[in-house]
């Protein structure tokens, strides 16, 4: 028995409150270690002639990877309390105790060897807005959706779609484009929109504000926006922006005063000087977003700047009726701030979603006290190198969606923010090699996984686009020119997610099996009512695969509509970047 492999912490994803009856516990082991793993458990005052009364219940292997087995179970204990541990067996029927003092042979007596959950109080249950677990997002980058009032066209602004985007040209984009276009967006099905930054900033991609209390001008105004929204409520789609909270751009008047009065500025705290002058341009001589001076470090645990941020905040959701906020380099602003952000927010709308963008491990800012979820980067990589680059095995993908729905609680995983690409990345189709077979499959692998997933505007019909600001293009509005076919394609598939409850976060998810000779996967979402078994060709060969769960079963393909029945060998042939989905009605 590998003892030293064996990992548990009565914290975040291992412990947690699934609901206000549920606990749910994790153990990690090595891989192929352990045959079976008990919980031993009971309420911490359970005894009975000073013997202890605990129970036992068989674990769940939810997963493996190359390195572990991922085990788990849920409890729901009488008085909402627990004391647990863990009896491990071996392939060698070896058996031992996992406490949180230590390893033992044998079961010891002293409950104050077991890890502790105290007290499941509703008021700590992470508690993302519900909605969200039903949303398709959409994101748009509104300079480049649509031009809708050529009046409010800045000085420069090309005709649309005319030439390709740099980091400066501006085609117009505005919020009159986007509300003459959001019948085509209810039409693909997506119900909410995540806006890139709308407030007066100095660039094309507004991420260097100058005013957070006010629209940029070449978007609209007030009561345009305000229109929109309403307009996006009228269609159920919900509107989520974007809170550039670690920096202001350098026109921010707060740092426009700084580099007039230097240290005799009132807003000198306002950020994270270094020394004085404060020099106005060239490498920066102050904190700022990596290393760009027109993107200066607000400094947040400054009452003053927390206090205007968090107006900021406030202003948007209780004047627009705003439902999220995506919050920028979210990684790089304090805790503190975030934990005020939220109790504000939460205060005025608690429905209200708040999206970190933070591309690596986040479970500090995912207990509950600060955000609901994160962007998926992770989900990203991992489906993009499988998919779209074929650059990683079929096994390789599993370990990793494993180890990613194994990073977080349960709670979380379902409203995660899954993306393929997005106003960071290249696109999709461009990193698949103009592959549209690939594309198909990440969207289906997309829409059927757990968690919110958000489709990159122009993604839908086919666009292209390298790095930033090559992903940046013009929206394509003539239809000649786009993809009908592939729109066709994601709206089904928006379509059975939303009417489908095992395709969508209703259904659990787990891998039946991976094939790495003939790149394909096969995994189950499954309801109390419902499995739906899917099965995913990932390479150019006929691929022939025998799922036993299929065996002697009569299913629906949902994109062919053909029932068919099963024989004993379950076997399975998918053509070359082909995929079925088998809905098993008996
Ligand atoms: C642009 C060019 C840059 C160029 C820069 C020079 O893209 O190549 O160096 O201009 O000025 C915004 C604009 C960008 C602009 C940038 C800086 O949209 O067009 O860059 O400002 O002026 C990291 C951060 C993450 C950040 C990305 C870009 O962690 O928070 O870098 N994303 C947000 C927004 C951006 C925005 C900013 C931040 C600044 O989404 O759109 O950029 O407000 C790895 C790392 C990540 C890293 C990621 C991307 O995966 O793990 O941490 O993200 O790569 O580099």
């Amino acid at each position: 028995m590998f003892i030293e492999a064996i990992n548990h912490r009565a914290i975040n994803q291992y412990v947690y409150a699934r609901d206000k009856e549920t606990i749910d516990i994790m153990l990690e082991t090595k891989k192929d270690d352990m045959e079976s793993v008990e919980l031993l458990f009971a309420d911490p005052y359970d005894f009975k002639e000073d013997k202890w009364q605990y129970k036992t219940k068989q674990m769940i292997k939810s997963g493996s990877t190359k390195r572990i087995d991922y085990w788990k179970i849920s409890v729901t204990p009488e008085f909402r309390r627990l004391r647990y541990g863990f009896r491990c067996t071996d392939t060698q029927k070896n058996e031992g105790i996992v406490t949180e003092r230590g390893f033992y042979d044998s079961i010891p007596a002293d409950i104050s060897h077991y890890f502790c959950f105290p007290y499941l109080h509703e008021v700590d249950i992470f508690q993302a807005p519900d909605w969200v677990k039903d949303t398709v997002w959409y994101q748009i980058f509104p300079e480049r959706f649509a031009n809708g009032d050529s009046l409010l066209n800045p000085a420069g602004t090309l005709p649309w779609g005319s030439t390709d985007p740099t980091p400066t040209n501006l085609f117009g984009g505005d919020f009159q484009g986007v509300m003459d276009n959001l019948d085509y967006l209810q039409n693909l099905g997506i119900t909410g929109i995540y806006f890139t930054p709308i407030f007066k900033a100095y660039s094309n991609h507004k991420y260097d504000t100058i005013d957070y209390f006010e629209i940029d001008p070449q978007f609209g105004d007030k009561e345009t926006f305000k229109k929109l929204v309403k307009e996006c409520h009228k269609r159920g789609i919900k509107v989520m922006l974007d809170a550039v909270f670690n920096h202001s751009g350098y026109y921010f008047q707060p740092f426009q005063d700084v580099l007039e009065k230097q240290e005799r500025s009132p807003y000198k705290d306002w950020f994270h000087l270094w020394e004085f002058p404060v020099k106005a341009g060239g490498y920066p001589n102050y904190d700022a977003f990596g290393f760009v001076a027109s993107m200066p470090k607000l400094n947040t645990t400054n009452p003053e700047v927390k206090k205007y941020l968090l107006d900021v905040a406030r202003y948007w959701i209780e004047e627009f009726d705003i439902d999220g906020w995506r919050l920028d380099v979210a990684n790089e602003v304090d805790h503190a701030f975030w934990r005020d952000f939220r109790k504000v927010v939460k205060s005025i709308k608690p429905s209200t979603y708040i999206l970190g963008e933070i591309w690596h491990d986040s479970m500090p800012w995912l207990q509950g006290d600060q955000f609901d979820a994160v962007m998926n980067y992770p989900f990203t990589n991992s489906a993009v190198d499988f998919f779209a680059k074929q650059k990683i095995t079929a096994e390789d993908f599993a370990n990793n969606l494993t180890s990613i729905l194994h990073m977080y609680p349960a709670n979380v995983n379902e409203v995660s923010f899954n993306l393929l690409d997005s106003h960071d990345t290249p696109r999709i189709l461009t990193l698949a090699n103009n592959n549209k077979k690939l594309v198909k499959l990440l969207y289906l692998f997309q829409l059927s996984f757990i968690g919110t997933p958000c489709i990159y505007y122009g993604d839908e019909v086919g666009m292209t686009g390298g790095e930033d600001p090559g992903c940046r293009a013009c929206m394509v509005w003539d239809t000649k020119q786009q993809d009908r076919q592939l729109f066709a394609f994601v709206q089904n598939l928006i379509q059975l997610r939303r009417t489908i409850p095992a395709f969508g976060n209703k259904g659990t998810f787990r891998f039946l099996s991976v094939d790495n000779l003939t790149n394909t996967i096969v995994y189950e979402k499954a309801t109390a009512e419902e499995q739906l078994i899917f099965v995913l060709n990932n390479s150019n060969k006929n691929s022939k695969t025998t799922i036993s769960q299929l065996a002697n079963r009569t299913v629906e393909e949902l994109f062919t509509k053909e029932k068919s029945k099963f024989t004993e060998d379950a076997t399975v042939n998918v053509e070359p970047f082909g995929y079925y989905c088998f809905r098993v009605t008996n």
